[in-house]
């Protein structure tokens, strides 16, 4: 007998438990006890019905995304969805938690369905490159018909146990209580009123009003304008299309053809890595689980600008209060004001209710006096970069703060431990670095420096889930993660127009590869004086940082998106970045100046010079242990940077590549272009000789 799925009877109702922490995922050994259940429970002569319940917290939320790229081990999910299906007796699935994937089809294979209203259901293959294998794609569209079946297996979402039950999923919702006492009473009624099986895929009549239906072109069109690159989106669509043209049988083979397309695909693995490296970085190697947390329920914000204002509102809407400090009352109104505007504007898309608005305004208090700091659990700094101004600050906070209290600074750049020298107390102070737009952004790279107490460390790694983030531990460094390896790629970027590309052939070389956006119109959407600044800062301290054309569009007051001139220029009010021809006679005096002959460049050495860069920075972080784990890094980038989570991020994305490949590449761009950028990483090197790659290092 399975110990993860058991089988007992409870007066006429055989009840088929499934026990497998920590979200009860559909792996050989579940499948296999649903299957030795079922068998029991159809021989039982005193059971008239079965009820499949789950234990834990939730009910079974999908296949076991840990076998995927594994050799499948009978029974497959579908044959035991199947069997449940073909029951004599009528089944009911009674859901809590979340029904996901392979949990909704194994509910959907049987006859009944009742959920707790705190319940969700969905289909989220998609986000795993895949569509639903096991009957999803076509009893879905039987009982919803195929527009809502479409959204929700397109896109992923889940839906609530309401919506739901509105759209024919579920049978019956129940407001609270205990889900096995639910379901059994439910189970009972169906008993007494002697109901009979009632199978999803004799539900032909909606899909069947459905064949050569217009919707299907229109969600490919749709899809095809949303998410051109992606793969497994275009074949649910295939999927739900097939449920209206084929037999049910039919149609599961359908479904299997496509399954198995997505299942080879490379978006399916560098999804599944993303995936697991996501819940990866929250486990920070060399942290115990056990470490204890800090209380945070009030916080201090330093700086009412975009910055300090989406990290504000990050915290009020997980409901946790804060103080907004500002030097001049002007610019709190001004930051408030545009706090205020993103709410209203997340309200009129239906989001959020006007009831929230006020709530999540309440719980910003405006501020101009540090005293207000006295009594709050962390303060986040977000002024411009200046160390003399952190460090003056810090030493302020130090000052004001009670005991305990986290001091955290969002630099982007900046060394954490210098800023920590301006206080007593340097276990305390850790670094919080949002990114653009805070609020929107899901990435928080937190950053340790050499001080940083364990229980500082994991306080802001739960902060960072409490408050909707993906938090990663990075060490102290120039940039951290990303900035460092965004810099380099800007600076190749930037050399490879100096050297004949002009910047359109640039961005559109990196968002042909999935990023939303080139390298150049990120740049003008951060402003192009903030990379102007930095340079002349580095060149002050005497790093020899040679010019380029860059500076000339700083010098000239083409600062980006904000002065509607950049690198492109943009309509009044549109974001689209257009071609200007003054900036490509800009790029061409500069080359005249400095006696540069351009000449032409490839689609292949851009794309290699401003990714492998990368990758080489991306390996000396992980020599020097700045980055713990490159999951670490693939989480940043995705997160923080858009980089396409279908490739894995930079470092998975590098093994598909071949680390042999690369480094051959690198030691000929060092002979070729030069520069520091281009020396090999030592560990990089060594992987190559030992056949190795990157993701080697993320099994600690
Ligand atoms: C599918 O079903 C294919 C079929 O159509 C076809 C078959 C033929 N498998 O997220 P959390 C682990 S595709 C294995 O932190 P939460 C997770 O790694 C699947 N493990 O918790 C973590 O482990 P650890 C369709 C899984 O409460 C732990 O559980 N289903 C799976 O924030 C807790 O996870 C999905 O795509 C899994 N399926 O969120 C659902 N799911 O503690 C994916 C989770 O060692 N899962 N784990 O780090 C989710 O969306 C969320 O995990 C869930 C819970 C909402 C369930």
């Amino acid at each position: 007998m399975s110990e993860v799925v058991t089988y007992n009877r409870e007066g006429s109702v055989g009840v088929i438990t499934v026990s497998y922490p920590p979200v009860n995922a559909l792996s050989h050994e579940v499948r296999s006890g649903l299957v030795a259940a079922l068998e029991q429970g159809q021989k039982d002569s005193d059971a008239q019905v079965l009820l499949l319940v789950c234990e834990g917290r939730t009910f079974i939320a999908g296949a076991d995304i840990r076998e995927f790229g594994k050799p499948m081990q009978e029974p497959g999910l579908a044959a035991v969805v199947n069997q449940y299906e073909s029951s004599d007796k009528p089944i009911v699935a009674a859901i809590h938690g979340t029904a996901l994937g392979g949990g909704l089809e194994t509910a959907l294979g049987c006859d009944y369905r009742v959920a707790l209203s705190s319940a969700r259901v969905g289909l989220p293959e998609v986000k795993l490159g895949l569509l639903p294998g096991a009957g999803g794609t076509q009893r879905l569209p039987r009982l919803t018909g195929s527009k809502k079946a479409l959204e929700m297996i397109t896109t992923g979402e889940f839906v609530s146990a309401d919506d739901a039950l509105a759209a024919g999923i579920i049978d019956s919702v129940d407001q609270g209580g205990d889900i096995r006492a639910i379901g059994l009473a439910f189970a009972d009624r169906v008993a007494k009123e002697q109901r009979g099986p009632r199978r999803v895929r004799d539900l032909d009549d909606r899909i069947a009003a459905e064949k050569g239906s217009q919707i299907f072109d229109e969600f490919r069109a749709a899809l095809k304008k949303k998410s051109p690159n992606l793969f497994a989106p275009f074949k649910c669509v295939d999927a739900v299309e097939a449920a209206t043209q084929l037999p049910f049988e039919q149609g599961l083979k359908r479904e299997r053809e496509l399954f198995s397309e997505c299942m080879d695909s490379p978006q399916r693995a560098g999804l599944v890595h993303a995936f697991f490296a996501e819940r990866e970085a929250s486990k920070v190697p060399g942290l115990s689980r056990e470490t204890p947390v800090r209380d945070v329920s009030s916080v201090g914000i330093i700086g009412a600008g975009t910055m300090g204002g989406g990290i504000a509102m990050n915290f009020a809407n997980a409901g946790i209060a804060v103080f907004l400090l500002e030097q001049k009352q002007e610019a709190l109104d001004k930051g408030l004001a545009v706090i205020r505007r993103n709410y209203e504007s997340t309200a009129k898309k239906g989001r959020i209710s006007q009831d929230d608005v006020e709530e999540r305004m309440a719980l910003i208090r405006p501020t101009l006096s540090y005293d207000d700091f006295a009594d709050v659990d962390l303060v986040i700094e977000a002024v411009f970069e200046d160390m003399g101004v952190k460090k003056q600050i810090f030493g302020q906070l130090d000052a004001v703060c009670k005991p305990g209290a986290i001091l955290a600074s969002n630099t982007s750049t900046l060394d954490i431990d210098e800023i920590a020298s301006a206080t007593k107390r340097p276990e305390d102070v850790v670094g919080m670095h949002f990114f653009s737009p805070a609020n929107v952004m899901k990435l928080l790279e937190n950053v340790r420096g050499s001080k940083t107490s364990d229980e500082v460390k994991a306080t802001v790694m739960s902060l960072a889930k409490r408050i909707g983030k993906v938090g990663v531990m990075v060490g102290n460094c120039y940039g951290f993660v990303g900035n460092r390896m965004l810099h380099r790629r800007g600076a190749e970027a930037t050399a490879l127009v100096n050297e004949g590309a002009t910047p359109q052939q640039v961005d559109k070389v990196l968002t042909g590869l999935g990023f939303p956006m080139g390298q150049f119109a990120m740049s003008d959407l951060a402003g192009i004086d903030v990379g102007y600044r930095i340079r002349q800062e580095r060149r002050k301290a005497g790093e020899s940082i040679p010019p380029n054309w860059m500076d000339k569009l700083a010098e000239e007051g083409r600062l980006g998106q904000k002065t509607q001139a950049g690198v492109y220029k943009y309509e009044e009010g549109s974001r689209k970045p257009v071609p200007d021809p003054a900036v490509d006679a800009m790029i061409e005096e500069f080359r005249q100046e400095q006696g540069i002959a351009p000449r032409s460049i490839s689609d292949d050495e851009i794309l290699e010079r401003c990714m492998y860069v990368m990758i080489n920075e991306g390996a000396k972080i992980l020599e020097e242990g700045i980055a713990n784990r490159a999951l670490d890094i693939d989480v940043v980038w995705i997160y923080g940077y858009g980089f396409p989570s279908y490739r894995g991020g930079p470092m998975f994305w590098a093994d598909q590549v071949g680390l042999d490949k690369i480094l051959t590449s690198i030691r000929n761009f060092q002979a070729t272009v030069g520069g520091d950028q281009w020396q090999p990483s030592a560990l990089l090197e060594r992987l190559v000789k030992e056949g190795k790659s990157f993701a080697s290092l993320n099994r600690t």
